[in-house]
């Protein structure tokens, strides 16, 4: 099949699956398209059945900001006709949903949709709790879900949120979010250690863009109580709004040498494989990728009992849930993981083993089957014109 993808390049989990998922059909002899502001940031190595399309949008000076979603829309238009796509996949509904419906309008004299691309949208979590409940976009989101032909989300708490918002005419797929665990294992060796000075004390993880949903606050509180208690550090990997005050409580409250910033990392393996623990507080996630990819490489982890996260961690077995804001608990369970090596090695292997139920072969041939799918009813409805 030829597939266009057209997704978000910065730092953050919808873009990350866009990527791999890219890259895994193209492995699979499918010839993918990305549509995006600039080279998605998991896209590395080069492979013969990808191209990327970076989108300009025009700066004119009537335009108050330049037409991001207009660009995007007509360079889907140009690719798709002169490279017949098949589907065009669109990650987070806003604005890469409407832009392909967008682009389908505009190729609507040279084929009738009838024969013209299939548009699948994929839904990630934010662009329907954060984005889809504002009142400014959520008749744009609404558009996006009912005038795609398949609509997926990454997990089932994300299809129910979606159905109750916005009761959706078709019924919606869930695909869950995956890890490609020949990528995403634990390495051996000390050299990440070594490099950022830490010694035999435990390693505390977060990785995230520091927006409020994270809850950073939570993540410092949770810190500070395990250091009362065992040596530790906490690396703390991206950058986002609550990063400088998150920096200065650090500050104020005198850990500087045992939190470290590291910035928006590229290949976070090497620290996810020196971590003992990933603290993800989230008020909610929709799935929550961070944690999944930190189970692949053995780390437990504790998480909110909200959102995607009941989906993929076992309460006790890989990590722990807790009610979001419950620090008390979290730091409960973080020290019974951290303070005894048998208990943190058994919670370990059960991540690590249970995060390949969500290995990227997996999900991506569900992709496929839904894509083939969405291809075989067009052609069906063509034929009967
Ligand atoms: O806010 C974020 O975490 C970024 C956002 C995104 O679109 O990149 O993440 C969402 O999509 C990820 C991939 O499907 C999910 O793993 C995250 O849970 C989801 N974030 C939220 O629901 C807050």
């Amino acid at each position: 099949m030829k597939i266009g993808i057209s997704c978000h390049h910065t730092y953050g989990g919808s873009g990350a699956i866009a990527t791999e998922l890219g890259k895994a059909l193209a492995l699979r002899g499918h010839t993918v398209h990305f549509f995006s502001q600039a080279a998605p940031f998991r896209l590395g190595k080069y492979s013969k059945n990808i191209f990327f399309h970076e989108i300009e949008a025009m700066n004119y000076p009537l335009f108050e900001s330049p037409y991001y979603a207009l660009a995007l829309a007509s360079k889907i238009a140009e690719v798709a006709f002169y490279e017949k796509l098949d589907v065009v996949h669109a990650h987070y509904a806003i604005p890469h949903a409407i832009s392909a419906l967008l682009a389908r309008q505009m190729l609507e004299e040279k084929c009738p949709a009838s024969r013209c691309f299939r548009i699948a949208t994929t839904l990630h979590g934010t662009d329907i709790t954060i984005v889809g409940a504002d009142a400014s976009m959520r008749d744009a989101v609404r558009l996006g879900i009912n005038k795609s032909d398949g609509v997926t989300a990454v997990s089932g708490y994300l299809k129910d949120e979606t159905v109750r918002m916005f009761t959706p005419r078709k019924p919606i797929e869930v695909i869950h979010n995956f890890v490609d665990t020949s990528v995403f294992r634990r390495l051996p060796g000390r050299e990440p250690r070594e490099l950022l000075g830490i010694g035999t004390e435990k390693v505390v993880i977060h990785i995230s863009n520091f927006r409020p949903v994270k809850r950073i606050g939570d993540v410092l509180a949770v810190f500070e109580q395990i250091q009362q208690r065992i040596p530790a550090t906490l690396l703390l990997v991206g950058d986002g709004p609550e990063r400088s005050e998150a920096e200065t409580w650090v500050r104020i409250n005198g850990l500087t040498s045992k939190v470290r910033f590291l910035g928006k990392l590229d290949d976070i393996v090497p620290l996810l494989s020196i971590a003992d623990l990933m603290l993800m507080p989230s008020n909610v996630e929709s799935f929550g990728l961070a944690a999944l990819e930190a189970m692949a490489c053995g780390v437990p982890v504790v998480v909110t009992d909200a959102g995607g996260f009941p989906e993929f961690v076992r309460q006790g077995v890989d990590g722990f849930r807790h009610p979001h804001g419950d620090v008390e608990g979290m730091s409960r369970s973080a020290l019974s993981i951290l303070e005894d090596d048998a208990v943190w090695r058994r919670f370990s292997e059960s991540a690590e083993q249970h995060a390949g139920q969500f290995e990227t072969a997996l999900l991506v041939e569900k992709y496929e089957s839904f894509y083939r799918k969405l291809v075989d009813e067009a052609d069906k409805a063509a034929a009967d014109q």
